[in-house]
């Protein structure tokens, strides 16, 4: 109860009570959570910004690809972080299946690839360059790994393709799947006392730029098909030889049927645009401030109403 009125007083204080938008419908509005911190917060903020203007939410928690199957079902209504990187692929395949759309990128440019904290460039001086790797694959060996590299990815489901990047252009590196965005952080944690050289999957924008100095690998740069047609990069024979594109997009994306069900809501949603710092702070408030995402939320509203209020405004 505490927590509620205290969420209660938040909303009221930073956003602007809203009265009902008779347009909408009271049916909730189910927005998709998944794993990594940024897009939960994000998730919480947008929510709340619907819930100050009388509408109802729920969240649910997917896969990170398979919802662009359910946002165009209108199993959920929308998807507030579309990666290029990591979900370009999943949501061209689902606009073609159509249902969905896209409604817009985020101000923020992003970049997702294989990353090291700085202090690695010292035993691995050819770096950021891939073509320094192999020079250095002894220096990231592990127990586990043998003579070979280690290189922690991403969860499964976020698709990074490292296994298929490392065989395409030929690494001495073995790829392991973190279990979780934590595992990830635990890495890097556990590396810097010693200041031992690692190299993981990383993002941008993210906590971790505040807390760890760091670059990511300049692999080839990124080709548009270099997923899906082998004669793109630089292996002929291969897919996934190139890096993640460096200025990805952050697109939104809606059920097709949002916009005739919850048309504030719509409205709003087109209106939405944040920017690095303003997302990179929503993960630090989880992952580093250690607050749960509903408080994460709050706290970033409380903090930055102003920048979302014109965006309710100019829909009622
Ligand atoms: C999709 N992610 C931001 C975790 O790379």
């Amino acid at each position: 109860m505490k927590s509620l009125l205290k969420t209660m007083a938040a909303a009221a204080v930073v956003i602007a009570p809203g009265v009902a938008f008779a347009e909408d419908s009271n049916d909730p509005i189910i927005i998709p959570i998944h794993n990594w911190s940024s897009q939960i917060v994000m998730s919480n903020v947008v929510g709340q910004m619907y819930e100050s203007m009388g509408l109802n939410v729920e969240f649910v928690t997917t896969d990170s690809q398979a919802v662009y199957e359910s946002v165009r079902l209108g199993d959920v209504a929308l998807e507030l972080e579309v990666w290029e990187g990591a979900f370009g692929a999943s949501f061209r395949e689902a606009l073609s299946k159509g249902g969905l759309h896209d409604v817009g990128d985020h101000d923020a440019v992003t970049r997702e690839d294989w990353w090291y904290p700085m202090w690695t460039k010292e035993s691995c001086p050819g770096l950021p360059s891939w073509e320094a790797l192999n020079d250095c694959a002894a220096v990231f060996a592990t127990a586990e790994t043998g003579d070979k590299g280690r290189y922690l990815d991403g969860p499964v489901d976020w698709l990074k393709h490292g296994q298929e990047r490392a065989a395409a252009l030929n690494l001495n590196f073995t790829v392991i799947n973190a279990g979780s965005a934590a595992a990830l952080w635990a890495e890097i944690g556990a590396a810097e006392a010693d200041k031992k050289p690692v190299l993981v999957f990383n993002w941008t924008p993210n906590f971790a730029e505040a807390v760890w100095p760091g670059e990511f690998v300049e692999f080839p740069a990124w080709e548009d098909g270099c997923d899906t047609d082998p004669t793109k990069g630089p292996n002929k024979d291969e897919l996934y030889d190139c890096g993640n594109p460096a200025n990805g997009y952050l697109k939104k994306a809606a059920w097709d049927g949002m916009k005739d069900k919850w048309p504030t809501a719509y409205c709003v949603l087109s209106n939405i645009s944040f920017t690095n710092p303003q997302i990179a702070e929503m993960a630090k408030l989880v992952d580093t401030d250690d607050l749960e995402p509903v408080e994460a939320a709050e706290e970033w509203l409380a903090a930055n109403g102003d920048a979302v209020q014109p965006w309710i405004d100019s829909c009622s």
